[in-house]
């Protein structure tokens, strides 16, 4: 009998279904009720016991459980970005090593017969370093863009930059253990928009890994402070306001309508507008905390001003 522990983010040929993004908390508040997962919020239980229960969990009343077997849900996303986080836990080592295979599995990892993670680099298996424990729960994020992602660990970057066998859309989630020994899984969250403040950042600066990673090639290499190549911003101001580091990226701009106002909303972002009758006055906020994806903002307390300056500041 075969005893692997995986966990697979795949895609499948299959065809896209309506949600875009993902949270499953196994919760009764999402809908979900304790006993087979199977056709639950449109999750399928593909092989052995995918079971919701109650003793075990790392969040709320309820996780999932899972053994000798795997689960499986369709997801559809227009975006090309995705940030995944979940909740996992072991209860021992694997006995045998998954067969994964690489143009299914866009974006995988599994636990190894030692404990150490195992991460797919092109669709080649590559053991890393890092170990899960035992009887723990761990968290794990990943970041996948362009065909490259990352994988942290309790906040931690275990692997960066890792090749995707191709850049097909991802359309399915998989979470596998064939081991007769249980495994846990709970919390899982896969977005097509930033989650602020929830971000791997391995060297504390601000800036999260993912970012880095795709700017500058590595999880710490930038420094948050130096001058960006976009106006007089540092690299961390164009992280927040969601600019370009490299060159110069206007996102706001007055309309010929008095009061009229108008910025390139940005997702995960919060939009002030602010306004001084001239440049040597402080600007007062006049509209604050816009999310995205609202684009702009009418002024009618000052369309009959003789003059006046807007800005829009965009923060976390
Ligand atoms: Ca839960
Ligand atoms: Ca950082």
């Amino acid at each position: 009998m075969r005893t692997v522990l995986f966990i697979i983010v795949g895609c499948m040929v299959a065809g896209a279904q309506a949600a875009s993004v993902l949270f499953e908390d196994f919760e009764p508040s999402n809908g979900v009720a304790t006993g087979s997962l199977d056709g639950q919020n449109g999750w399928s239980v593909d092989s052995g016991s995918g079971n919701v229960q109650s003793s075990v969990v790392q969040s709320g009343n309820q996780a999932l459980e899972i053994s000798a077997g795997g689960v499986s849900k369709g997801i559809s996303t227009n975006e090309s970005v995705l940030w995944l986080h979940f909740y996992a836990r072991i209860t021992e080592a694997p006995q045998l090593d998954p067969v994964l295979d690489p143009a299914s599995a866009l974006v995988a990892f599994y636990v190894n017969t030692n404990l150490n993670l195992v991460v797919l680099s092109n669709g080649v298996p590559v053991e890393l370093a890092a170990q899960i424990p035992v009887n723990v729960w761990t968290r794990f994020d990943i970041y996948c863009n362009s065909g490259v992602w990352n994988l942290a660990m309790d906040g931690s970057n275990v692997a960066s930059g890792l090749p995707m066998v191709s850049s097909n859309a991802f359309d399915q989630v998989m979470v596998s253990n064939e081991s007769a020994a249980s495994s846990f899984l709970d919390s899982l969250d896969i977005a097509d928009t930033e989650q602020v403040g929830k971000m791997p950042d391995s060297d504390a600066d601000g800036i999260p890994d993912w970012w880095e990673q795709e700017n500058f090639g590595g999880v710490t290499n930038c420094t948050a402070g130096a001058p960006s190549g976009n106006g007089g911003l540092t690299y961390k101001e164009t992280y927040v306001a969601v600019l370009d580091p490299f060159s110069y990226d206007p996102p706001f701009m007055a309309l010929d309508n008095p009061g009229a106002v108008q910025w390139t909303s940005k997702a995960s972002r919060l939009h002030d507008v602010e306004w001084a009758p001239c440049l040597q006055s402080n600007f007062v906020a006049i509209a604050s905390d816009i999310p995205w994806p609202v684009d702009s903002y009418f002024d009618a307390a000052h369309t009959n001003a003789p003059s006046g300056f807007y800005r829009v500041k965009i923060h976390l």
